[in-house]
């Protein structure tokens, strides 16, 4: 297929997200894959109509249904591409990562695609799931012997709950056990730096380089 071609289906895929459609997606999504396009390189595009999505939120086009309807076209999409991310996995590791959506946020999209692609690396994951308590993350640490903790922010205002994790696990002494990495829109490398996290990755697939460079020196 050439390179053209590619591209153009991948821009579909774009459009899909941000017009809404999720019938012509998931068609667009098998026609990708018989294709032989990467199943990352599918997610990313789909990530790239979401950003689009949320602009238009921002614009005051589209309103909460759109938001709460985008998300739910972009999990069937998912779903769709899940075993082909898997298909890639790696041998396992006894590596266990603690992952969820710091308290007060919903938004579980970015994190999921996350476990998805640790798992495919081999991880073992825990997912903590949304608007998660700092005591939970903690309790999962200590029940799991986890080596790193992944938090997902996507709202400013919720962000900051990142602290709370970070100070409950140095009040409970692992702070030293385990490295945190954190993600999500809300976030730049300085706030990730100022919350006291151990590294921020822009992208699911950085965050998962990163946790392998760990997982070397754990
Ligand atoms: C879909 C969506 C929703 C859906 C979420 C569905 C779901 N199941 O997740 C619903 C409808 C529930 C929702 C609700 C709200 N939302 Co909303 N939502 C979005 C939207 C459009 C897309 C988010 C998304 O899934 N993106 C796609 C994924 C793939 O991207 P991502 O999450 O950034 O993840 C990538 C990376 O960041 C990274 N990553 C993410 N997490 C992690 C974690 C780790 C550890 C690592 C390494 C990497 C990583 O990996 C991913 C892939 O590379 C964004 C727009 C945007 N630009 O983000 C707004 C957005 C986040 N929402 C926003 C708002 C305001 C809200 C509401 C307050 C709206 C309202 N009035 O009620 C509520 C809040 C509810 C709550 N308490 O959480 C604002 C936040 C503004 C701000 N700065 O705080 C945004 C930015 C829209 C906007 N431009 O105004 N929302």
């Amino acid at each position: 297929m050439s390179i053209p071609a590619k591209d153009q289906l991948l821009k579909e895929v774009e459009r899909c997200i941000v017009l809404l459609k999720g019938g012509e997606l998931e068609e667009l999504i098998g026609a990708c894959l018989k294709n032989g396009l990467p199943a990352l390189e599918i997610l990313s595009a789909m990530a790239k109509g979401m950003e689009e999505v949320g602009k238009k939120y921002e614009a005051q086009e589209y309103f909460l249904s759109e938001l709460i309807f985008s998300g739910e076209i972009f999990k069937k999409g998912m779903k769709l591409l899940e075993p082909y991310l898997k298909c890639e996995s790696k041998e396992e590791t006894s590596c266990v990562v603690v992952v969820g959506t710091v308290m007060n946020d919903l938004h579980d999209i970015g994190k999921n695609i996350f476990i998805t692609l640790l798992m495919a690396a081999g991880f073992k994951v825990v997912d903590l799931g949304v608007d998660v308590p700092p005591e939970k993350f903690v309790e999962a640490v200590k029940e799991n012997n986890a080596k790193i903790v992944g938090i997902s922010a996507l709202l400013t205002s919720t962000a900051p709950g990142i602290r709370d994790i970070i100070k409950m696990l140095e009040k409970e002494d692992l702070r030293g056990k385990v490295k945190v990495i954190v993600g999500g829109a809300a976030l730049t490398h300085e706030m990730a730096k100022e919350l006291g996290a151990d590294a921020y990755a822009e992208t699911a697939v950085r965050g998962v380089d990163i946790c392998k460079k760990w997982m070397m020196e754990i």
